[in-house]
């Protein structure tokens, strides 16, 4: 008898420890020895015990575009996904999913693997909120692991919910955001290992929101190469370089302008100036068509995308493609598609995490650290809340929308040893 439990038991022991290894490991600030799992959900259950550990909103959300309940909220196939419909329910016309830990915690790691949803105009969150509480000490607070926007951007915030001042007649709180957009980038620089003579070149993109060109370049062949493409005298910089774009007899036409009463427009691509920027029109695709008097021959094409605040670069191009016209068709010089690469955070998991200690909350993206500052007031426990939002601020909201899927493949907690 006694052996046949001990059987029993082993193979109880072994079917556990395939069932963990499935799982992926964190990887830990300072290794992994430093830490002990205090907290963990890896959705390997079935729906309805979901539950047990968590609570759904099953509501409206007046600051968002969808209502979010229960039944967005599905765990199957060792994962919890929070699902997009497109259904008129609780006043709004799209609906998602909410959830927040029974438990409240205090200080630790946090991590979560999870995917995007493939769309833009969603908010993918991975977060700290408290809920409940008055603060003893610090304030009432809100840290955003992850605001995740498609494909590719995480953002970091730490929002004051205690005090708020005044800005014209509106309350506004305090609050300490960044942004990253991995795998895109300001400049661009292509040089040709084959020069090409044309008459014509474009810049074409998808990208889903308005984006911003401060200065396109179209340089001829150059013995003494080219310049660094964020400086402000770049066509200046080198001996022989011609700049065939601010040529007068050059014709600059666009898709659109975001604002055509502004100055964001098109004579903005061929000034001089790096500050200075074309701002395409917000739908449709975008593109910027320059036009030679004559066959050229280029050696470089340089463009600037972008605008620097808060510390980064913001509205980055997601996708774009270079091109030439040969006389019968368009050509492709260069092209690049985010959705394609490995900054696509709704095709891969990624870990996005939080080292939240009195003294300071550090941010990590897959294990490494992106952000580090001092903690002045987030002291009280706090529920962690995964949600999915549909937005109107981070691209357009499009029936493309409709069944897509954050997923979350687990959640953990871990204290120092
Ligand atoms: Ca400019
Ligand atoms: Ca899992």
């Amino acid at each position: 008898m006694l052996k046949q439990i001990c059987i029993v038991a082993m193979m109880a022991i072994t079917a556990n420890v395939s069932a963990q290894s499935k799982e992926a490991k964190s990887i830990l600030p300072g290794g992994n020895d430093k830490w002990t799992m205090v907290w963990n959900d890896e959705f390997n259950y079935s729906n309805k015990e979901l539950d047990r550990d968590w609570i759904s909103q099953n509501a409206p959300s007046g600051h968002i575009l969808c209502s979010r309940w229960r039944e967005n909220a599905v765990v199957s196939d060792g994962s919890l996904k929070l699902i997009n419909k497109k259904e008129k329910r609780g006043g709004q016309e799209w609906t998602s999913g909410n959830i927040w830990s029974r438990e409240q915690f205090q200080y630790g790691y946090f991590e979560c693997r999870y995917k995007y949803a493939a769309a833009p105009a969603t908010n993918n969150s991975f977060w700290l909120m408290t809920q409940g509480i008055t603060p003893t000490e610090g304030k009432k607070f809100e840290i955003d692991i992850n605001e995740g926007h498609y494909p590719n951007e995480v953002n970091t915030n730490v929002h004051n919910w205690s005090d708020f001042f005044m800005e014209g007649d509106k309350k506004r709180h305090y609050s300490y955001s960044k942004a990253f957009h991995f795998g895109t980038k300001p400049d661009y620089n292509i040089q040709l290992e084959i020069p090409i003579t044309t008459k014509k070149i474009r810049m074409i993109s998808n990208n889903p929101a308005h984006f911003n060109v401060g200065e396109l370049r179209v340089y001829n062949v150059n013995k003494g190469g080219y310049p660094d493409a964020f400086s402000a005298t770049a066509d200046k910089d080198v001996p022989g370089l011609i700049n065939y774009v601010r040529d007068e007899k050059t014709q600059i036409n666009v898709s659109g302008v975001l604002k055509p009463e502004s100055n964001f427009k098109k004579e903005n691509l061929a000034d001089g100036k790096v500050e200075s920027r074309w701002t395409t029109q917000k739908e449709g695709e975008k593109w910027v068509e320059v036009e030679f008097s004559e066959n050229k021959t280029v050696g470089c094409i340089q463009f600037l995308n972008g605008w620097f605040g808060n510390g980064t670069w913001q509205g980055l191009v997601s996708d774009y493609k270079v091109q030439y016209w040969n006389g019968t068709t368009w050509v492709d010089i260069a092209t690049f598609d985010l959705k394609n690469g490995a900054y696509n955070f709704a095709k891969d998991y990624h870990t996005y995490g939080l080292d939240w200690t009195k003294e300071e909350l550090v941010f990590y993206f897959d294990g490494k650290e992106i952000r580090r500052m001092k903690n002045d007031f987030c002291y009280s426990p706090s529920p962690i809340w995964l949600s999915l939002a549909i937005i109107n601020w981070s691209g357009k909201v499009t029936d493309a929308l409709d069944g897509t899927a954050m997923e979350v493949d687990y959640v953990r907690v871990f204290k120092r040893k």
